[in-house]
């Protein structure tokens, strides 16, 4: 018997009620859709991210529809017009050849979507990187394996930290030193490539108060997954101070290592809030055992008695006035890296405190 296709016969039984159901299930999700805020799961930190929010609604709520409905009537044809028992083995199904009313309208309505989605992209882009009228502009430069940020008025660069007062357009010029890092900002919904030998320039406006993470997105060496920085978004005043601050601390930095450091007073060290500082700041890199009893750096807890390390690994005495320059320089040597005040966020109390905490550990006090 020759090959014979089915004769037209309409969408199929129940055609209408499923498109009934597949309208209901779209109804109700792009319901949630529209009445979920995005914030619920990641808040929004500064402009553009209500922007880019809004967008990745906007795309999901068509998203849904194009979805369910798709897949709705793919699942209802292969079902409704599936291989009967009485068709012959080499039956053909209905062949149908061009609807132009069908055709005309899936390329009108894709095509306006497609431009209004272009159209709302390219305006919230070229708000991010040709936005005007920036009050403060920052530097973001990655490195391996951390970031560091260049404030207007700072002689040095702060690590890991960037502080940006609420409410004030702020441009940030993002580079790298070494290999390509990512800038990447969840609660801003910004991820932006930090390429060595480029510059490139993006514009935010904080718009939430609050301590979020910068994450290096680039696969950039061994300790990639260690490169997380905190955006730090504060009241205009608090960033006035914290500037203030930097500029006194670095302004009254000591030029090297050991001795103890200006504006460190050892008499007035307080051991119990050593002890709490210790271990908030220090507890992951040091245990209070010997010298051998290394976490990261070396054990603290016989810093100044231990026979075997009459020095410090700096190389200065082990007195309390070199152990309070070595937290507050930092140092770098065979063992590590030992993070300066700065980066610990020590101000010169807190070196009193850990020196005194310590010297009381090292007599078995
Ligand atoms: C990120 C890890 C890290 C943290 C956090 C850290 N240190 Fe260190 N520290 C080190 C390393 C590594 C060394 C050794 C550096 C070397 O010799 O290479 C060191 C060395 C030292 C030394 C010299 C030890 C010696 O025996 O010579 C002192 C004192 C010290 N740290 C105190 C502190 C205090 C106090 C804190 C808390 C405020 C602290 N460190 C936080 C890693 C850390
Ligand atoms: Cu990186």
């Amino acid at each position: 018997m020759a090959q014979q296709a089915r004769p037209k016969q309409g969408l199929g039984p129940g055609f209408w009620p499923v498109t009934l159901l597949l309208a209901v299930i779209t109804a109700v999700c792009d319901y949630y859709v529209v009445i979920t805020p995005i914030t619920n799961f990641l808040p929004e930190a500064a402009t553009p991210a209500d922007q880019t929010d809004e967008l990745f609604k906007f795309l999901t709520f068509f998203g849904v529809i194009v979805f369910v409905f798709t897949i709705g009537y793919l699942v209802y044809f292969a079902i409704a017009w599936r291989k009967k028992k009485s068709d012959s083995e080499d039956a053909l199904g209905i062949q149908i050849h061009g609807n132009f009313q069908l055709e005309l309208w899936w390329t009108i309505l894709p095509t306006i979507l497609v431009i209004a989605i272009g159209w709302i992209s390219i305006k919230d882009w070229a708000g991010i990187f040709y936005a005007q009228g920036g009050q403060l502009a920052v530097e973001a430069i990655g490195y391996q394996f951390a970031w560091e940020f260049r404030y207007p008025g700072l002689t040095d660069p702060v690590q890991n930290e960037l502080h940006l007062p609420l409410g004030v357009p702020t441009t940030i010029h993002i580079s790298s030193r070494d290999v390509i890092h990512g800038f990447w900002t969840p609660e801003v919904r910004l991820k932006q490539d930090a390429v060595p030998g480029l510059v490139t320039t993006i514009h935010i406006t904080p718009t939430r108060v609050g301590t979020y993470r910068i994450i290096c997105s680039e696969y950039c060496g061994a300790r990639h997954g260690y490169m997380v920085g905190k955006l730090i978004i504060e009241p205009k005043e608090q960033f006035t101070a914290f500037l203030d601050h930097e500029k006194y601390v670095q302004a009254h930095a000591p030029k090297g290592p050991g001795g103890l450091p200006p504006g460190v007073n050892l008499a007035n060290g307080n051991a119990s809030a050593g002890q709490a500082l210790f271990a908030q700041k220090c507890s992951a890199c040091h245990s209070l055992g010997a010298f051998t009893q290394r976490i990261v750096g070396p054990g603290l807890g016989k810093i100044f008695a231990d026979p075997d390390h009459p020095k410090l690994v700096d190389g200065a005495a082990a007195t309390p006035e070199d152990a309070a320059g070595i937290i507050n320089s930092g140092f770098t040597g065979d063992l590590g890296t030992m993070p300066n005040a700065k980066t610990n966020g020590l101000s010169n109390d807190d070196i009193a405190n850990l020196v005194v905490y310590l010297e009381g550990v090292s007599k078995g006090q």
